[in-house]
């Protein structure tokens, strides 16, 4: 069988246990490559190949995700992967390209979601997140490898963005001045929440960092957000980070790259789902002011993406995959459109949190 990775050097890096029958390929994310693998014996595994061009160390990377995975099971409260060790003793090999690849159980029984139907499975992937994080909380932060530096750093970012602009590589400056005036404009938001850390106002977590709603896997019985995915950024952080950035993809009432931007716009009714649910598992542990910037860090995070993605098309297309030639000025412009609908909300944005804190 033809296939996109050498399969005879996967199948004798690990005790699969049974005959390889057929593969899959999955497209979610924007960074891994992912496939199902399925055996003679029914058991299903999921190979992904590591982006080292983005995860510079997949040594420190994977003793991350096992600590963090071995943690959440010792606990008992929430389902989480389980990767394979390889032959090798690791937890990933690499392949005479250079190519790193990790294998973990296949979850059997779940969904993931691109977009949002029911306004309850909203609600549930706020409490996933909300869980998530409360399950990590006495995680030992100083353990962990920052597998990318300053990745939520909105500042850092910025001034990459603006370097992006002076280089100017692929010569696509001029045709998005707007776009550029658009992020240049909000300098100022860029510094707010890392402002508060600094000024110990805002404390740091074991965080996600990357919550996107196709993160959880979702139970196809109940609904529920059982099963957290893509933990390749699990580092410390502000759970603001990971609240915005699930208000940024899921209550989008588009698609991150939705072309006609008439119909991006930030849903209240999904914002009041997830912050319901997310409050559901989290409040007892949010301090004052994580509640307070919750609806400044949808916004934040809409931006901050916006940013990263204009950076990767000003750079020639280098980070995020991407589909055809203008696919990140298209999700840059659509994050951007977000954002502005989520300034003019944003007095209802916080009407709808104070509601959800009283009924706590
Ligand atoms: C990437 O891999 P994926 O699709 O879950 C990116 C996130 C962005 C997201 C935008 C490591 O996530 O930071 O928010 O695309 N992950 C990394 O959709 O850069
Ligand atoms: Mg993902």
């Amino acid at each position: 069988m033809a296939t996109d990775f050498d399969l005879s050097f996967i199948i004798d890096s690990f005790c699969f246990g049974s005959d390889f029958k057929s593969y899959e390929t999955k497209n979610d994310g924007h960074i891994n490559s992912t496939y199902v693998l399925s055996f003679a014996d029914g058991k299903k595994y999921t190979l992904q190949k590591i982006n080292t061009f983005v995860f510079k160390k997949p040594d420190e990377l994977m003793k991350n995700i096992v600590g963090v995975t071995q943690f959440i099971k010792s606990r008992g409260n929430m389902k989480t992967l389980s990767f394979l060790p390889a032959k090798n003793g690791e937890y990933f090999v690499t392949d005479k390209n250079g190519g790193c690849w990790r294998v973990y159980e296949f979850v059997d029984s779940v969904y993931t979601c691109n977009t949002i139907k029911n306004n309850g499975v909203f609600y549930n992937a706020g409490k996933a997140f909300g869980r998530f994080q409360n399950e990590l909380a006495d995680y030992p932060a100083e353990t962990l490898f920052d597998t990318i530096p300053n990745f939520h750093n909105t500042y850092s970012r910025f001034l990459d963005f603006k370097k992006a602009v002076e280089s100017d590589i692929s010569d696509r400056a001029k045709s998005i001045e707007r776009e550029i005036e658009f992020v240049l404009s909000r300098e100022a938001d860029t510094k707010i929440l890392l402002d508060l850390t600094d000024k110990n106002e805002l404390p740091l977590r074991v965080t996600h960092n990357d919550t996107k709603l196709n993160n959880i896997l979702f139970d196809e019985n109940t609904n529920e957000g059982v099963c957290i995915i893509d933990l390749d950024t699990v580092m410390p952080g502000l759970s603001l980070y990971d609240f915005g950035d699930s208000i940024r993809f899921g209550a989008n009432t588009a698609a991150e790259d939705e072309k006609d931007l008439s119909k991006v716009s930030l849903s209240l009714e999904l914002y009041k789902a997830y912050t319901e649910g997310y409050l559901s598992a989290a409040y007892g542990s949010l301090t004052e002011n994580e509640i307070a910037y919750l609806p400044f860090s949808a916004k934040l995070m809409t931006l901050e993406c916006g940013m990263r993605f204009l950076t990767d098309y000003l750079n020639g297309d280098t980070y995020f995959k991407t589909d055809y030639k203008e696919h990140n000025l298209v999700r840059a412009r659509d994050q951007f459109k977000l954002v502005e609908d989520i300034e003019s909300k944003l007095d209802d944005m916080e009407k709808i949190t104070a509601e959800a804190c009283e009924r706590k």
